[in-house]
């Protein structure tokens, strides 16, 4: 079985048929579903029309309307574990994630035996490319923020360019996240160091878009911020039994 990658989309019609292509011609196969959330600019049509040329490894889910990033992941999640997808990446539309970095994530998780591989800007210093300096300073005291309030290690708390081992997708409760920004990110990568998985954060340059829009908007800082508190406030009422362990008795 291949590994999967999840593309959430919301207006790419500038970026997708080139970020199918790309994914398509890696050394390694991926299957790619995305989850568009009914795009004004036509982006599932360019999908459907796609999917002649990659069957059965080029999948696309319709939401009705613009639902948010975190539950775009969430359905996406569920339809892969559906299914049985074994290592399942995540990754944006727009090229800031380099598609040929996917190989190095999925190789951690099937190689090196992590069960998640975090694409990272600040493993050393700060490989961001084309941001403007206050959105560079926001993400990167972002990261000392969170681990400040929650202990989370992790050098690059936001990052949304990832490889998930199925088991820790099976473990955490897809159903009970709320979030939908970057708060989901940060809230699924607190669960899963929460529940004991092996973690690794693989150095990436994030180049910001170049075309098409960004989604980022205050109300999405402002669940970020104020919902680091909600993960923190939540975790002391529950109990990560880990899944080794919990095997083991
Ligand atoms: N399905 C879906 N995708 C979304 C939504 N919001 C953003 N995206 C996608 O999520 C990815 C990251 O969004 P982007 O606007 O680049 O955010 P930024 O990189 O933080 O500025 C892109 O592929 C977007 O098309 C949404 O509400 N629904
Ligand atoms: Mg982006």
């Amino acid at each position: 079985m291949n590994p999967i990658v999840i593309i959430p989309t919301y207006n790419e019609i500038e970026n997708i048929e080139s970020i199918i292509e790309v994914i398509m011609g890696l050394p390694v196969a991926f299957d790619l579903l995305v989850v568009d959330d009914n795009s004004p600019d036509g982006t599932a049509e360019v999908v459907k029309k796609m999917q002649a040329k990659y069957p059965n490894r080029l999948f696309l889910e319709q939401r009705e309307g613009k639902l948010g990033l975190g539950t775009a992941y969430i359905h996406g999640f569920q339809w892969a574990l559906a299914r049985e997808y074994e290592f399942i990446c995540e990754m944006d539309a727009d090229f800031s994630h380099n598609p040929n970095d996917l190989v190095r994530l999925y190789e951690a998780c099937a190689k090196q035996g992590y069960d998640l591989a975090i694409g990272s800007r600040y493993v050393k210093g700060i490989n961001v490319v084309n941001w403007s300096i206050e959105r560079i300073l926001i993400s990167y005291f972002a990261s000392l923020y969170v681990k400040f309030i929650t202990g989370l290690p992790i050098n690059d708390a936001t990052a949304g360019f990832k490889c998930y081992r199925r088991k820790v997708l099976e473990t955490i409760n897809l159903n009970k996240i709320r979030f939908i920004g970057y708060a989901f990110q940060i809230e699924m990568k607190f669960l899963t160091w929460k529940f004991g998985f092996k973690i690794i954060e693989i150095p990436i340059i994030f180049t910001d878009r170049t075309k098409g829009k960004s989604k980022m908007s205050i109300a999405i800082f402002r669940e970020a911020f104020f919902g680091v508190f909600q993960i923190k406030i939540q975790s002391l009422f529950q109990r990560y039994i880990p899944q080794d362990a919990s095997i083991a008795k």
